[in-house]
């Protein structure tokens, strides 16, 4: 059985409830919430200013709350870590000046979007964060998260920034304050996801194509391997200076620029693990195209191929993967009416995603849960919308 999420009112209820816990004053005036995403296709291409092919879910992030007077601002998180405490207060910095990352870990987020915010100086604020989005869990619970407290700022104090900064201001919070050279995938999709379609971004123009997405007869399969490997934070940043090398001894600004012929004519030059790093990163900006044409006319079997060889790709070439993904991509791949199955996001374990036929989801999951060597969790999505602002009843 897939595991059922709360709905984004069922999330504001449960905040409001923990708000008046928290802070035990009238209720909050602002409710905002963005979404995490998963990626189709198109991993490890946008650092690299290639295409990737995500779609925002109905897992969210919310904040509710109020401004507060002066420069104080008070955030309580939902989530439980027994390690962290779950409410922080500091004071904004009346010169503009930064505001430095600390303790606790998840309240960098907030403070690295206060930092990077299009219209300062911020206001003081109260609020509570609670979410839907598996932490750590290859979902973009991070982005989410900057996602959601950019959206509610906009309602305390509106920006002179397009949607577009909005999402560039949130990568600038992740890179500065949780310390993650991340590509800008995660925060454009939350902030432009669009239901019922999934987005075609092209990372160096940033602009977005939105392809339907919204077939009754398909069924898109989110598997939580609920394992995350140590690796997956320092190897990130490996991952882009090896592009980065590769695309300089090509003689490129990006690997997008460069061809597999290019690389051939280069090979002798460079080390087989940068070979290899830049050649899936070439590879899968390719199939990242063709698989949203063939998104376009529903051509599911040519997109599920894309997804298998995107796996592989990553496992082989790329070396992000890891035992649990591959168990569940092959698992996934031994069931009729499944189209195709791949690790999503960073990797180093996390989630993978499936795409399939509505009638064989019950076997695709007992499939999975009889194969896999942990305990995964199952959701079921549609694509949604990007990060909003909510009606408090
Ligand atoms: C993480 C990053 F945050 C994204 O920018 C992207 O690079 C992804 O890994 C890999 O495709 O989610």
């Amino acid at each position: 059985m897939a595991t059922s999420f709360q709905s984004v009112s069922e999330l504001v209820v449960a905040a409001r409830r923990f708000y008046g816990q928290v802070f035990g004053e009238e209720a909050p005036l602002v409710a905002v919430c963005a979404p995490g995403r998963v990626n189709l296709i198109g991993e490890h291409t946008d650092y690299n200013q290639g295409f990737v092919l995500p779609m925002a879910l109905p897992l969210v992030t919310v904040v509710v709350g109020s401004p507060a007077a002066g420069q104080d601002v008070s955030v309580a998180t939902a989530t439980e870590d027994a390690d962290e405490p779950r409410r922080v207060d500091f004071r904004l910095p009346a010169d503009g000046s930064a505001l430095p990352p600390g303790s606790p870990s998840w309240a960098n987020y907030v403070k690295g979007v206060i930092q990077h915010y299009r219209a300062p100086p911020v206001p003081g604020f109260k609020a509570v964060i609670s979410s839907s989005v598996p932490l750590g869990g290859g979902l973009s619970s991070s982005a989410s998260l900057e996602v959601a407290v950019y959206t509610f700022l906009q309602q305390l104090q509106p920006d002179d920034g397009d949607t577009v900064s909005k999402a560039l201001a949130c990568q600038q919070a992740e890179h500065t304050h949780a310390g993650v050279p991340c590509g800008i995938m995660d925060q454009f999709v939350s902030v432009l996801g669009r239901e019922g379609h999934a987005l075609l971004i092209d990372c160096r123009s940033l602009e977005a194509t939105p392809i339907p997405l919204a077939d009754p007869h398909l069924v898109i399969l989110i598997t939580n391997s609920n394992v995350k490997h140590s690796l997956a934070g320092s190897e990130y940043s490996v991952r882009r200076r090896q592009c980065e090398e590769a695309a300089s001894i090509l003689g490129k600004d990006s690997l997008r620029d460069a061809t597999m012929k290019d690389l051939e004519e280069a090979r002798s030059r460079m080390d087989d693990v940068t070979y290899r790093r830049a050649r899936h990163v070439i590879e899968e900006i390719e199939r990242t195209v063709q698989a949203a044409e063939a998104l376009k006319r529903g051509a599911y079997k040519e997109f599920g191929k894309l997804m298998v060889e995107s796996h592989n790709s990553l496992r082989d070439l790329y070396e992000v993967s890891c035992r649990e993904l591959d168990e569940l991509v092959s698992a996934a791949m031994k069931v009729d009416g499944v189209f195709g199955s791949r690790m999503t996001g960073g990797g180093f374990g996390g989630c993978t995603v499936t795409l399939l036929q509505a009638h064989a989801i019950d076997t695709t999951i007992l499939h999975i849960q009889e194969q896999y060597s942990g305990t995964p969790t199952f959701y079921v999505t549609t694509p949604s919308e990007g990060a909003r602002p909510l009606t408090l009843s």
